[in-house]
């Protein structure tokens, strides 16, 4: 049995949440109070952080890494396309995250400037989105699991308006039409 060490808030998390539904796959999950984080976590993961997936013996940190070893151990249904190149340029996606996360937290701690440089990270995606149905391309897949619980969290928490990048708009719509996603959306708007 898989078990998931996990936070309701956590967007890494939800990275994980969305594979582990698209993947249909059963698990456990053991709630990690992230303000009071239980000293056996370290164990876990010596940096404290969730999500860390448990698959008996098995133990595994870091959202980016949980998702691939997902999709090698259960590859259907596929989360990344067939194509060597489409597969690299979503990867680069995920790789290149902290280009939009680096705005975000900026921006979540109170740095009304990053609102801006989030706004051209927004615009980056709307013309990659613009030019194809999904992130990760034709088909729905890791990539946008990658940066869908972000994009969420901007819009419901930090007064991000979709409005100017409407590609990206699209996308969240027809993602959110996804019940791996609605229930990501479900989760924020119970908080
Ligand atoms: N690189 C990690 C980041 C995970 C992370 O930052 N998780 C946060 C919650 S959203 C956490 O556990 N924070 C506690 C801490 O940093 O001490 C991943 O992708 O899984």
């Amino acid at each position: 049995m898989l078990t998931l060490y996990d936070a309701d808030r956590c967007p890494y998390c939800a990275r994980v949440r969305i594979v582990l539904a698209e993947k249909g796959l059963q698990y456990e999950t053991v709630v990690v109070d992230l303000d009071d984080r239980p000293a056996w976590m370290y164990e876990k993961n010596p940096l404290g952080r969730v999500p860390v997936l448990e698959e008996g013996a098995f133990v595994l940190p870091e959202s980016a890494v949980i998702m691939e070893y997902l999709e090698e151990r259960h590859p259907e249904p596929p989360l990344w396309p067939a194509d060597p190149a489409e597969r690299a340029a979503g990867r680069l996606l995920v790789e290149r995250f902290d280009q939009l996360s680096g705005p975000y937290y900026a921006l979540r701690r109170g740095e009304e400037a990053a609102r801006e440089r989030l706004g051209d990270q927004l615009a980056r995606l709307d013309a990659l989105l613009a030019g194809q149905l999904f992130l990760t391309g034709r088909d729905f897949g890791i990539a946008d699991a990658a940066y869908l619980p972000w994009i969420l969290r901007a819009e419901s928490m930090l007064g991000v308006d979709l409005e100017a990048h409407p590609a990206l708009a699209e996308w969240v719509d027809r993602a959110g039409e996804r019940p791996s996603v609605a229930a990501e959306t479900a989760l924020l708007a119970a908080r």
